[in-house]
């Protein structure tokens, strides 16, 4: 029974949080953009496979500030706080016993590579906010990395089915050297919105540019308008 209440308190945040972004998420240029830029046939979402400028690779290549920090999963721990109800931090078994998603999709990095059918595994962003349950007046998420990176994401962004915090791709443990034990993915933006080795999540009632944003690129990042700059 107690089982039972928690699904049911679960599941009704998240169809509200569902309702409350929905109408905004339809309007995003990766779902609403009827001449999306870019080749190929369309992909998951509907957007043409290949955006424009990006080229795919094979390879995947590794971007970082230069530094990779080292974190054990036992000494991982995730904050998710800020214009939420019920802040949280979770431990690495904390985290893992949050319901899993598995998903395929693609990644589309600035520097004008893309890798496409990843296969990831993790948690869905949209199931840690139904967790702590942003109020109202939240919009925006700023996400941090265990390297003090930070980058920003509306939330009718990040509470997209597909964006997952991911801990394996590809049937293996996410490698230290592309974000392990866990980093963020934003299949729908360019990755650089996708923190790797995330340490913090905060909610925010307003938009506050992460490292990248702060030095002129992109708030939105939408690779099928050729979206890199501002
Ligand atoms: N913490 C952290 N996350 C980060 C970065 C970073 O330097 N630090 N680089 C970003 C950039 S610019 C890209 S393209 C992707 C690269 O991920 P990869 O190294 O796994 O290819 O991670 C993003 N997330
Ligand atoms: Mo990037």
């Amino acid at each position: 029974m107690e089982d039972e209440g928690k699904l049911k308190r679960i599941v009704e945040a998240r169809m509200k949080l569902k309702a409350r972004f929905e109408e905004k998420m339809k309007r995003t240029p990766s779902v609403a953009d009827n001449k999306p830029m870019g080749s190929g046939k369309p992909n998951r979402h509907g957007m043409p496979v290949v955006p424009v400028g990006q080229v795919v690779t094979r390879k995947w290549p590794v971007l970082d500030l230069g530094i990779q920090p080292e974190i054990p999963p036992e000494e991982w721990m995730l904050t998710v706080d800020g214009e939420v109800e019920n802040p949280v931090q979770l431990s690495w078994n904390d985290f893992m016993a949050l319901p899993q998603t598995g998903d395929t999709s693609d990644f589309h990095c600035v520097t004008t590579w893309s890798r496409l059918d990843m296969h990831w595994k993790g948690v869905r962003l949209l199931d840690i906010a139904a967790l702590v349950q942003p109020k109202e007046t939240a919009s925006h998420i700023l996400c941090y990395g265990y390297d003090d990176y930070t980058t920003n994401v509306a939330l009718e962004e990040a509470l997209k089915p597909d964006v997952l915090l991911a801990h394996t791709v590809d049937g293996q443990p996410l490698p230290q050297e592309h974000g392990g034990p866990v980093r963020m993915i934003t299949p729908q933006l360019y990755a650089w919105k996708g923190s790797k080795w995330i340490k913090r999540i905060t909610f925010l009632p307003f938009n506050k540019p992460g490292f990248w944003e702060e030095r002129g690129y992109s708030n939105t990042a939408y690779p099928w308008r050729n979206d890199r700059y501002s």
